[in-house]
């Protein structure tokens, strides 16, 4: 009976899909749906720029990374980089941020301000870094809801890289405690089951 327990409790766990088919992706953007543009709009796709511009680049002359398509220049073309931030506005929770961060290629080194959730984290990339992944797990209660900003130092119109934006949802533990908490009634029913039989 211990096994059909187990095979239950597994199924149960399948079926409400605990693992990491559980944290759902709510925001990504690769930047390949846009056309190359120095300067961007100042609002594309997912996003909104204010208090300056970035630009959507990755083609010919600046192509630096040709596997990774089109990217944002994150110090546009006027002199003042502009804060690229999501339109979606994100609820209290928890979350996991994920994105790629390359240097400019153009010679110089370059800090990015990530925003989210009132929290803030600095990055700083010299010219020839290459794209890598960053990622952050951030809980929040407080702001009750939120975008997600990039922001290079500077104004130089030379700015650090950034592609493939990934934000999931994470079920809070007390989710998880609840969960649990009805298998392992479930499980106690199926124990008591088998001893009365
Ligand atoms: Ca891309
Ligand atoms: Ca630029
Ligand atoms: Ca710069």
């Amino acid at each position: 009976m211990k096994v059909l327990s187990s095979m239950i409790l597994a199924a149960s766990i399948n079926a409400i899909g605990i693992g990491s088919a559980s944290a759902a992706v709510v925001f990504s953007d690769d930047f390949e749906s846009y056309s190359a543009a120095i300067p961007s709009a100042s609002s594309f796709g997912g996003w909104n720029v204010t208090g300056g511009t970035v630009d959507i680049i990755g083609d010919t002359p600046y192509d630096f990374f040709p596997s990774n398509g089109k990217y944002i220049d994150l110090d546009g073309s006027n002199s003042s980089p502009g804060l690229l931030s999501t339109n979606a506005i994100f609820a209290a929770g928890t979350y996991v941020i994920k994105f790629d961060l390359a240097g400019s290629q153009r010679g110089d080194s370059n800090t990015v301000t990530v925003n989210f959730g009132g929290q803030s984290w600095q990055y700083t990339l010299a010219s020839t870094a290459v794209f890598q992944q960053f990622s952050q797990t951030v809980s929040f209660l407080s702001p009750t809801n939120t975008a997600l900003s990039f922001q290079n130092g500077g104004g130089d119109n030379i700015g650090a890289l950034l592609d493939n934006v990934l934000v999931t949802s994470v079920p809070e533990p007390s989710t998880y405690g609840m969960i649990f908490g009805g298998l392992i009634m479930v499980a106690g029913m199926v124990a008591r089951k088998s001893r009365n039989a």
